[in-house]
């Protein structure tokens, strides 16, 4: 199912995914959530995609679950958080880490609650200076989950993480970049073209390197040193037997931009 809530478009080698539910600062309903889904899977399996690109529109980015679709009325048995996590939530972000492909997130506006973990997932997250990162969770009476309380320790270290879990104040874009919570921040008038250039530039990179780098990334935090260099050695074998490595020197010695196709 799709719904205009999540516009999706493909052009110049990456998937360009907008949120697009301005007036409620694209809170996730459970329409969206599943056009989320399909769209990052549809992303992920076009060979023609070499990155992938996640903004919202309006003020906002994306301030979670639509709050309106989880109320518990008295007497009525409470909705089950954990099957809507499983379900809905949770492939979504596993989808966005697991892809082999570059994910450049735009936060244009608050991202708040699972919005806020959802622009976590991305690989290269770069926020609007007016933009704020609320782990809304605690306000309500949950944990920070769609990856929150993963992305936050390793990003920001464990007190910022307990800090930002529990006291669920709104923290600047400013300060997210300067801890290492986003890549970095950028004047609002130049989101949209800072952002839109960087996807431009991973769709026509080395698209089978920053594979190896996002899963090299993702496991180094469980490995020892040794374990480690082993996968470095082993990926940078296969990624030497790539005609885009053969490019890459071949333009290096010919003073020439290199023309990658990705494989
Ligand atoms: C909203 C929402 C919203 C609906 C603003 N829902 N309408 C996963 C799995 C299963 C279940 C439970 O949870 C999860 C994960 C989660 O994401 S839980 C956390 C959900 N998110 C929040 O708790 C954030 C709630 N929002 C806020 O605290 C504020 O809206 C922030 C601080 C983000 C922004 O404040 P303002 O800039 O002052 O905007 P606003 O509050 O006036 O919001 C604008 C509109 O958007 C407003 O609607 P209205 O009709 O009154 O104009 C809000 O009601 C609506 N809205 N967040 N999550």
């Amino acid at each position: 199912m799709t719904t205009d809530e999540v516009l999706y478009r493909t052009t110049g080698g990456a998937a360009w995914l907008v949120l697009n539910r301005p007036e409620k600062l694209n809170a996730l309903s459970g329409a969206m959530l599943e056009a989320l889904q399909s769209r990052l899977e549809e992303a992920a399996a076009d060979p023609a995609v070499r990155a992938v690109f996640l903004t919202g529109t309006g003020k906002g980015f994306c301030v979670g679950q639509d709050l309106a679709e989880r109320t518990v009325d008295p007497g009525e048995d409470p909705p089950d958080l954990g099957t809507s996590l499983e379900e809905r939530y949770n492939p979504i972000v596993r989808l966005m880490r697991s892809m082999p492909k570059p994910v450049v997130v735009a936060v244009n506006g608050v991202a708040a609650g699972a919005g806020a973990n959802l622009a976590l997932a991305g690989d290269i997250v770069i926020a609007a200076r007016s933009a704020t990162f609320l782990q809304a969770f605690a306000r309500i009476g949950l944990i920070p989950d769609s990856g929150g309380t993963y992305f936050l320790p390793r990003k920001v270290g464990a007190a910022r993480a307990a800090g930002l879990a529990m006291l669920a104040e709104p923290l600047s874009a400013e300060t997210a970049a300067e801890w290492g919570l986003i890549w970095s921040v950028v004047d609002d008038s130049r989101l949209a073209a800072t952002t839109a250039r960087i996807t431009r530039s991973l769709a026509a990179g080395p698209t089978q390197a920053y594979a190896a780098i996002k899963r090299a990334l993702a496991v180094s935090g469980s490995h020892d040193l040794d374990t480690q260099l082993d996968l470095e050695r082993d990926l940078q074998r296969s990624l030497g037997r790539s005609a885009d490595y053969r490019e890459g020197v071949k333009a290096f010695f010919e003073k020439r931009t290199t023309e990658f196709e990705g494989r």
